[in-house]
């Protein structure tokens, strides 16, 4: 698959995406979100690739948000369709059935912030930067970020970084959960490949049904989410992997999980 803004690497069972425009500081433009949407359909189907790391070009930026020269000139009709193009890259990520590991290497602004909040796991560099700055263009977050902001780090710290559009360091974005874990920005590649070499030995219809389980149940009443969590055990049980995990257990060994 050739891209014209996207570099994709693969490590095994490992796909590494690179956003990469370093020259705007990987600014999301509709170009480049539509290539996410290919590539991350392309991965999805493709049964090789157990993980995904997500990361940006350069030692700058991650993503530094939307592109704002494409922003300037939206129409009320052309707004709506990059919402939706948006959406549909945002929910595929979200919903990939496979781990996506954000690597953040520098600035994640705006729809760069929304865009590592749309992934399942993140680390980040020592020396990142994490924030909306929407409020400060007069608009405000629309690929996600009012919503899973306050998902993840809570109502009042949403309502204080969206209104206020100041960014935040690494160390502070982990200790109200924005990212799972803070590294040394020349340790943050090896780091995420470590992790999702981890997370690529795992028995990929669990790690599959767990997102499910999370990412909808939490959409859910409590009693329609534990209903939905059941029904998932039920699948689970029903798998070799299954199998093969509890054997291996009762047999002193490590599980090869086969994703069957
Ligand atoms: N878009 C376009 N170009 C950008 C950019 C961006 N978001 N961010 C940086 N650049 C460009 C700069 O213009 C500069 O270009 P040249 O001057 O070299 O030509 C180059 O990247 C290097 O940036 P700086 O010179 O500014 O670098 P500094 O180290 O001085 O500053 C910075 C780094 C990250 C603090 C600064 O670049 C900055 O504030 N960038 C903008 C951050 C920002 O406000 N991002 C946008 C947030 S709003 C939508 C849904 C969602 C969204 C939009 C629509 N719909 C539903 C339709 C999302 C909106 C946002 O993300």
């Amino acid at each position: 698959m050739a891209f014209d803004n996207l570099l994709l690497e693969r490590d095994d069972a490992v796909a590494i995406v690179t956003i990469n425009r370093p020259k705007v500081l990987n600014a999301l433009n509709a170009r480049t979100l539509d290539e996410l949407h290919r590539v991350v359909l392309d991965l999805k189907r493709d049964d090789s690739v157990r993980v995904v790391i997500l990361t940006g070009a350069g030692d700058k930026a991650f993503v530094a948000g939307a592109d704002i020269n494409e922003l300037a000139v939206q129409t009320p009709t052309s707004g709506r369709e990059l919402a939706l193009t948006g959406q549909r890259v945002f929910d595929a990520i979200e919903n990939l059935g496979k781990p996506v590991v954000a690597a953040i290497n520098g600035y994640a602004l705006g729809g760069g912030c929304e865009l590592v909040m749309a992934c399942t796991l993140r680390l980040a560099a020592d020396t990142a930067k994490l924030g909306q700055p929407e409020i400060t263009l007069g608009i405000i977050p629309g690929y996600g970020g009012t919503q899973r902001l306050s998902r993840l780090v809570g109502k009042g710290k949403a309502m204080e970084l969206i209104l206020s559009g100041a960014p935040i360091s690494a160390s502070e974005a982990e200790r109200i959960g924005l990212v799972n874990r803070v590294v040394p920005a020349a340790e943050l590649m090896k780091e995420a490949r470590m992790l999702a070499g981890q997370l690529a030995k795992r028995a990929p219809i669990a790690m599959h049904y767990i997102i499910d389980a999370i990412n909808k149940g939490l959409e859910m009443p409590f009693a329609e989410a534990s209903a939905y969590e059941a029904t998932l055990f039920g699948l689970v049980a029903a798998t070799d992997d299954m199998r093969e995990g509890t054997r291996a257990f009762l047999e002193k060994r490590q599980p090869e999980f086969k994703g069957k």
